[in-house]
């Protein structure tokens, strides 16, 4: 079924008049639904990719959940402009918060308001909107803070377990289905190298000295809109919400936020972290979180800028390996582009830990 048809099974208002292609995701396609009447809304309309999130079911009780906290907590605030603010789920025509299509296949959609007039940045083009990025998803956490952790299901299970998505590394080397291992040994052998640094953050975990929170789990810039005037409007991209460490979203907003190139330089050498922006950023995440955190998360925040480049490519490189079935690829050689420089990343935030500890201690 065509997402025009599709569009027409939700409870939106107005006639839409027109569905366009809208955003870069890696695992979802959204689409633009166009209102004919100016007074009416426009639309998002996303087909939830099913082979990545198994239960739709769970990932939109949660979202509920979430959005509707989030929606509470900017009331009690009295923010104004709250459309733009908060992600909403338009139901479908039978109140359902999403659609499920089993012919010809099974898939899975839904709608939420469409924020106006919103900006997107790739990546962060100065110190001053990091600052602000992270201010945003610092303050998703402090929100959410008031949430209990253990309400939400696990959306994709074993997320961010680095010992998992090490054994499954492991295990893509030895079938090396798709023959590609020769061409990775020097990555490999980094990744090994480094693992027992890396792993410092499960292991706070694993003792009970760091809380489980609700965790955005995909902080990178793209997923904060900003209005004109270079503030913050609303995080979005809510389906990898769950239980998790702070340390997963200040990780992942380091490893996005700071990195001189593309998540995909072709070049590793374009690749660094640049101490700017990772002050801007831990400023900004701190100003939200500060009074929330313990000292024990705070201390150990630092690891987690190290954690998520190195994880992430740990994870393109295994979809490299295992033949480019997980990640949206443009090119053959897409996911060793992405794995190289991610670990790019990685090494260099190791070789600045100590600049890193000492930004984010003059901050806490
Ligand atoms: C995926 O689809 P997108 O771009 O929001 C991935 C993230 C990765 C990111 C890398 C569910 O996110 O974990 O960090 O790509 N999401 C999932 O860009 O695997
Ligand atoms: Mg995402």
């Amino acid at each position: 079924m065509k997402p025009e048809e599709i569009a027409l099974q939700f409870a939106t208002r107005g006639t839409i008049k027109e569905v366009l292609p809208h955003g870069g995701g890696h695992i979802n396609d959204s689409y633009r639904l166009v209102n004919a009447s100016e007074d009416e809304p426009d639309y998002l309309l996303q087909r939830i990719n099913h082979y990545v999130f198994r239960n739709v079911d769970l990932l939109m009780k949660n979202m509920a959940l979430v959005t509707e906290h989030i929606l509470r907590v900017q009331q009690e605030r009295g923010t104004g402009d709250l459309h733009r603010r908060t992600l909403t789920i338009i139901p479908t025509r039978d109140g359902e918060s999403y659609l499920r299509i089993t012919d010809p296949e099974e898939s899975y959609w839904r709608v939420l308001n469409y924020i106006e007039d919103h900006h997107v940045f790739e990546k962060a083009p100065d110190p001053g909107i990091a600052y602000e990025g992270a201010r945003m998803f610092g303050d998703f956490t402090r929100m959410l803070s008031g949430l209990d952790a253990s309400g939400l299901g696990i959306t994709i299970p074993r997320f961010h377990d680095l010992k998992w998505r090490i054994s499954n590394l492991r295990k893509s080397i030895e079938e090396d289905t798709a023959v590609r291992v020769k061409f990775v040994e020097d990555e490999i052998r980094y990744i090994e190298s480094s693992l027992s640094l890396m792993s410092t953050v499960q292991e706070l975990g694993e003792k009970g000295a760091i809380p489980s929170r609700v965790t955005h789990n995909d902080t990178k810039i793209s997923n904060v809109l900003f209005d004109g005037n270079r503030r913050g409007l609303c995080v979005i991209d809510l389906d990898t919400v769950m239980p998790g460490y702070v340390h997963f979203d200040f990780g992942d907003g380091i490893r996005t936020f700071t990195n001189t190139g593309e998540e995909d330089d072709r070049d590793p050498n374009n690749v660094r972290m640049d101490l700017d922006m990772y002050r801007a950023f831990a400023s900004g995440f701190l100003e939200s979180t500060r009074e929330v955190l313990t000292r024990a998360e705070l201390d150990s925040l630092v690891y987690a800028g190290v954690l998520f480049p190195y994880e992430q490519g740990v994870r393109f490189l295994t979809d490299y390996l295992s033949g480019d079935v997980y990640y949206k690829t443009r090119y053959k050689e897409h996911n060793l582009v992405r794995t190289r420089a991610q670990l790019k990343l990685a090494q260099d935030g190791e070789s600045k830990l100590e600049q890193c500890r000492k930004i984010i201690r003059e901050l806490t």
